[in-house]
């Protein structure tokens, strides 16, 4: 017989998980606002990147008379739980300087929750899959890029969905 006991941890240990999220920048010169962005992710505690995309511009959709966006996606591995990642998301936000002001104003920076594992989350400060992604070609271009059988969880696959944005144009940077 083994009387032998399984030792228990001291702390619940907190598990991994998935996220992808979306950055954007429009002001301060973009290019270098998603660089230091992409940086500050891979520097918060218990995340690290695991892939990114490439850089893409764009007309800005849903706010006329704007420079053009800079966008990108990174894939986190993270035992942070989605709210604890908000909360650094917006510090990171606010760091590089940016001014909240209305709906789809010109930013610094922005940096969106997309996707955590396979949650389903509608709260009013925060929306898991972000509301918008699967009818925006400069999310899923990016996210595509690097996870190509991606899903949205209760939406569809995300390169289906891209199909049906071929009217918005994207340049994908070198
Ligand atoms: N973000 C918006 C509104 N419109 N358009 C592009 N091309 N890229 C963005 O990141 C973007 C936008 C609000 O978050
Ligand atoms: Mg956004
Ligand atoms: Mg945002």
């Amino acid at each position: 017989m083994n009387n032998s006991k399984i030792p228990q941890p001291l702390e619940k240990t907190k598990s991994d998980h998935i996220a992808f999220i979306g950055l954007g920048s429009n002001l301060e010169s973009p290019i270098l606002q998603i660089h230091q962005a992409i940086a500050h992710l891979d520097q918060l505690p218990e995340t690290s990147i695991l892939k990114q995309s490439s850089l893409y511009r764009s007309a800005p959709i849903d706010a006329p008379n704007q420079p053009d966006y800079i966008n990108a996606v990174v894939k986190l591995k993270t035992s942070l739980l989605p709210q604890e990642l908000l909360r650094h998301l917006l510090t990171i936000e606010e760091n590089s300087g940016r001014i909240r002001t209305y709906l789809n104003a010109p930013r610094i920076l922005d940096l969106d929750l997309l996707l955590y594992d396979d949650l389903q989350y509608r709260e009013k400060n925060l929306m898991v899959p972000h509301p918008r992604m699967h009818q925006r070609a400069f999310v899923l271009q990016p996210l595509v890029e690097i996870e190509s059988n991606c899903t949205i969880p209760g939406i569809g696959l995300a390169s289906e969905l891209l199909n049906q944005c071929n009217q918005q144009i994207l340049e994908r940077l070198a």
